[in-house]
């Protein structure tokens, strides 16, 4: 059911200082930037390889206010990996089946993600304490 590791989610206090040691200490490349306010982040994917089911990446998550998912983590554990994402070919599929073994689901249907992806979360209390997310990524026109 989970073809990668498609990113690690990384929460941070100010992105653009984040951005600048990842791509200093490691020499990742930004391959998006957007704000998400849905999702209360402001975020970057730096990509870190490509292979056969696709690409995988870091993801710097800094918050647009504390009162959202991102802020409410730095405040209580400060910065940190916030959450891993895995990738599947069919969000929908995937969140039926995981639902089905009593994991809680926090979006019953997919949202909107990085990239264009179709995104859901599943609760960390259920995945020994790792906040999971589920990328359905985008598919391309060719
Ligand atoms: C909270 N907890 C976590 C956690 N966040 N555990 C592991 N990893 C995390 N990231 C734990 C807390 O320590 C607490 O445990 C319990 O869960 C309840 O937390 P809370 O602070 O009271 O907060 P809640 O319950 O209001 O919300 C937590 C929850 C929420 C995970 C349900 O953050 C959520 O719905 N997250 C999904 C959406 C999200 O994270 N969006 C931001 C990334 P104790 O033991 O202290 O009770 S968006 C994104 O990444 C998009 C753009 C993308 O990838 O494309």
């Amino acid at each position: 059911m989970l073809t990668r590791i498609d990113h690690v989610g990384i929460a941070c206090h100010d992105l653009e200082e984040k951005i600048a040691f990842y791509e200093s200490t490691f020499g990742l490349i930004v391959a998006s930037r957007e704000v998400n306010e849905e999702q209360g982040v402001k975020e970057a994917m730096l990509h870190v390889a490509d292979g056969p089911a696709g690409s995988s990446y870091v993801q710097l998550l800094e918050p647009l206010h504390p009162d959202t998912p991102v802020g409410k983590f730095l405040a209580k554990r400060g910065e940190g990996v916030h959450h891993v994402g895995y990738g599947v070919d069919d969000v929908t599929a995937a969140l039926e089946a995981i639902g089905a073994k009593g994991v809680r689901l926090l979006d019953e249907r997919p949202r909107h993600g990085s990239m264009g992806a179709s995104i859901a979360f599943l609760h960390p209390k259920d995945v020994g304490g790792v906040l999971t997310e589920l990328v359905q990524a985008r598919r391309l026109e060719h």
